[in-house]
């Protein structure tokens, strides 16, 4: 302490002495709290998704007009992509409705090959589940298709076509559904979906053919030459130091496993695929599988006017891939100069996941499988690929755990179509999940309850590729016997 600030210090007495020595040492306690102040001007503008616009007046329905066909989006300034889209949006329309609604969907195919659209993790009636010559007819080009059901359940999903899937979103075709819980704490913060992934192009902006990579390619699965945040290249966020923001974050790269961290700052994971979890955990790094989502409130920590990025980092799926490319900025966060706020207190129980009562099973194991003969890559599930695969019986009201076995050199993240599920691990906390990374040399023990919606569903790999060479299987759920 200085001489002439410690005889100031004598002469005010004690308490005033506090007051001096604060104002020199410490920054200024916030004085409003993170409810109390809104998000920074324009702070989503870069990442913003645009809704579709709904066509009904009714506030319990959302109506609409999605038409896939290709478009020329610009991912960064100057470079423009010819992508296969929903309404010429990259990613495609961004559908948001409240938990109960009905969601109406005049579907349209503008691209010059047949698809469909799969509402990922959604439990929707088989005859909706958009897998073709199973719950529906492929979408021919040129043709329409009705989709219409109720959202049940509050979470973040997200919808994409169930046909030459690699190539159809890889090139483009993808969107988020958001079914929100009007009775969450505002203390979550302001939604911001963040929709990732990436593209195979060259430097001029050319989509690179399905074939890319040849049999390599179906074997490593097929990453993108660029990173997209909302289909853009390094988009930029603001932020107010202490304002939460709720991050929906949704992983539909073809391939690629997600890992994410920024300097001093901790996540607040509240939830993933199917909801809330049943408490909130903080981690300092997150990690999403293909088809994943994550829930997580972000809490921004870095002084006002700072810039900081997010920065995606290598995963290590087996076989190399955390070699195949560094560490990367994905995202800036720009700190605005405005002073500091106190952040809200997210509360640690969530929710009550009821667990699945397994004293009574049908108990079945899955091998995810690899076979390569003469330089040709043949996937499956217990060695047998998908085309000659005969379907799983599960009969409606009872309950099964399936163990998913890998003893592949890679990872493969599981999806199961209309049934959630949930992981058998004690060190898990406890949610409800429609897809779970299975590491290599790993088994992962999953509980179903088939309480209804009978009808062929598909569960498979979501590493596309891998799906698409054959790991993928057919469930016949059927009436009561
Ligand atoms: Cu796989």
């Amino acid at each position: 302490m200085s001489r002439p600030l410690a005889l100031l210090i004598l002469l005010l007495g004690s308490l005033p002495s506090v007051a001096v020595m604060a104002a020199e040492s410490a920054p200024a306690t916030p004085q409003l709290g993170a409810l109390d102040v809104a998000q920074p001007d324009g702070w989503d503008k870069e990442v913003a998704l645009q809704p579709a616009p709904d066509l009904n007046p009714d506030p319990n329905i959302l109506e609409v007009n999605i038409e896939a066909k290709i478009a020329d989006v610009e991912i960064k300034p100057g470079m423009i992509v010819k992508a296969w889209t929903y309404n010429g949006l990259l990613p495609g329309p961004y559908l948001k409705a409240k938990v109960g609604d009905r969601l109406i969907v005049h579907f349209k195919n503008s691209l010059p090959e047949a698809t469909t659209i799969h509402w990922h993790g959604v439990r929707v009636p088989n005859n909706m589940d958009g897998t073709p010559n199973m719950s529906q007819a492929p979408v021919e080009p040129g043709g329409e298709f009705l989709y219409d059901f109720i959202l049940r359940d509050a979470g973040t999903y997200w919808y994409h076509p169930h046909m030459d899937s690699p190539a159809q979103v890889g090139w483009g075709l993808y969107a988020p559904i958001v079914v929100e819980d009007p009775g969450d704490p505002k203390e979550f913060g302001d939604d911001l979906v963040l929709m990732i992934s990436d593209m195979s192009i060259d430097d001029k902006g050319v989509l690179q053919p399905k074939d890319n990579g040849g049999a390599f390619g179906d074997l490593f699965g097929r990453e993108g030459s660029i990173l997209l945040v909302n289909g853009k290249v390094m988009p930029r966020l603001k932020v107010r130091s202490g304002k939460q923001q709720r991050w929906r974050i949704i992983n539909a790269a073809r391939s690629r496993y997600w890992s994410f961290a920024m300097r001093n700052n901790m996540f607040t994971r509240i939830g993933g695929d199917n909801g809330l979890m049943e408490r909130s955990e903080k981690l300092p790094r997150l990690t999403i599988t293909p088809a994943e989502r994550l829930d997580v409130v972000y809490t921004p920590a870095l002084a006002p006017g700072s810039v900081s990025t997010l920065r995606w980092l290598p995963v290590d799926r087996g076989y190399g891939t955390a070699y195949a490319r560094n560490s990367e900025d994905i995202m800036t966060i720009e700190t605005v100069a405005d002073t500091p706020v106190k952040p809200a207190v997210i509360p640690e129980k969530l929710r009550e996941i009821k667990p699945i009562d397994l004293s009574k099973v049908v108990e079945h194991t899955l091998e995810l499988t690899i076979k390569l003969e003469r330089g040709i890559v043949e996937m499956g599930i217990n060695g047998i690929p998908y085309w000659q695969a005969k379907p799983l019986v599960a009969h409606i009201g009872e309950k099964h755990i399936w163990t998913l076995v890998n003893n592949s050199p890679f990872d493969h993240p599981f999806h199961l179509h209309g049934y959630f599920f949930q992981v058998q691990d004690d060190k898990r906390i406890p949610e409800w999940k429609d897809t779970v990374n299975v590491p290599v040399n790993s088994k992962v023990r999953i509980a179903i309850d088939f309480d209804e919606r009978p009808g062929m569903w598909m569960y498979h790999c979501h590493i596309l590729d891998h799906a698409e060479v054959g790991m993928m299987g057919h469930l016949h759920v059927e009436p009561a016997e």
